[in-house]
């Protein structure tokens, strides 16, 4: 198991599991689309996920919700890359969350560190993007597009055709010459999958740990969880956590979530618990 991700000038250890914070700079978001469209409100939230600890932020600037339409290459970049201009100087590494090659080269170029890309590089010239940048790359599982995904979803063991998916994608990757500890892998939450298919992948991580890969657990706010709770999307607080901990729990080291601090704070009760150290060792590790 890769015990850190090399994201450029970055190096992210998993000696404890890592928080992604969510900035979603649109409209039409599935939980926070239209809060923090303006960069005045893009900055303030990214600086306060920041104060409350945030290992890495991911910014996108198109929803991927269930039927979100295409957004052109240059909607996309009047969105994202101011903002990461203005967090050039911070001190923790940014990922952006896209799947255009055009996107994906003026945000390395604006200081992005990590590639999100919930198609897995899969658009022509994607993979030429990031090859010689450096940057960490996070390889995301859809079946289907946004705009039909949800539709019907089907697979035979999802598990493991999930994985075996993304263990493909990585080959290619390496094979383009694209050093491994680049990587991380992401069974895709709710992208292409039934509310089963969701839990089914939740208890089946530990498939995931095996192909040797970082994962990451992106369940935050997400619509099995409201169908468990009957909960609305902004109510969902307790039920993400609960879905990060089991994430961490059978094996992944990133959680992407939209509640920085709370997620933190169950984590390291999380550590605690699970750990045989000191307090004062786990107080460190998280504080
Ligand atoms: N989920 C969303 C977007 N990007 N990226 C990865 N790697 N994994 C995920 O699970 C994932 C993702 C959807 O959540 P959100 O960004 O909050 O919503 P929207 O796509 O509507 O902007």
């Amino acid at each position: 198991m890769t015990s850190s991700w090399q994201c450029g000038r970055y190096r992210i250890s998993f000696d404890r599991p890592r928080v992604m914070g969510v900035l979603n700079v649109t409209p039409d978001s599935f939980s926070d689309g239209g809060r923090f469209w303006t960069l005045e409100a893009a900055l303030e939230r990214a600086r306060l996920m920041i104060e409350e600890g945030a290992d890495i932020l991911d910014i996108g600037g198109e929803s991927t919700r269930p039927g979100a339409p295409d957004v052109p290459a240059e909607v996309e970049l009047q969105r994202v890359i101011p903002v990461l201009r203005a967090l050039r100087d911070i001190r923790v590494p940014i990922s952006v969350d896209t799947s255009k090659p055009e996107v994906m080269r003026a945000a390395l170029e604006a200081g992005a560190s990590i590639i999100n890309d919930v198609r897995a590089l899969q658009l022509p010239g994607a993979i030429d993007e990031v090859r010689d940048s450096g940057c960490g790359i996070i390889l995301m599982h859809m079946q289907g597009q946004p705009r039909t995904m949800q539709t019907q979803p089907h697979y035979g063991d999802v598990v493991e055709e999930v994985a075996a998916w993304l263990e493909d994608r990585r080959d290619i990757l390496t094979n383009a010459g694209i050093d491994l500890p680049r990587i991380v892998l992401d069974p895709g939450f709710g992208f292409g999958k039934t509310h089963a298919h969701n839990l089914r992948l939740l208890r089946g991580l530990g498939r995931f740990v095996q192909t040797g890969s970082p994962t990451l657990a992106g369940l935050s706010r997400k619509s099995t969880l409201g169908e468990i709770t009957g909960k609305d999307v902004g109510q969902r607080l307790g039920a993400s956590i609960a879905a990060s901990i089991a994430a961490v729990e059978w094996g992944a080291q990133i959680v992407r979530v939209h509640d920085v601090a709370p997620t933190r704070d169950a984590l390291a009760v999380w550590s605690a618990v699970r750990s045989t150290r000191s307090i004062d060792e786990i107080k460190k590790e998280w504080n």
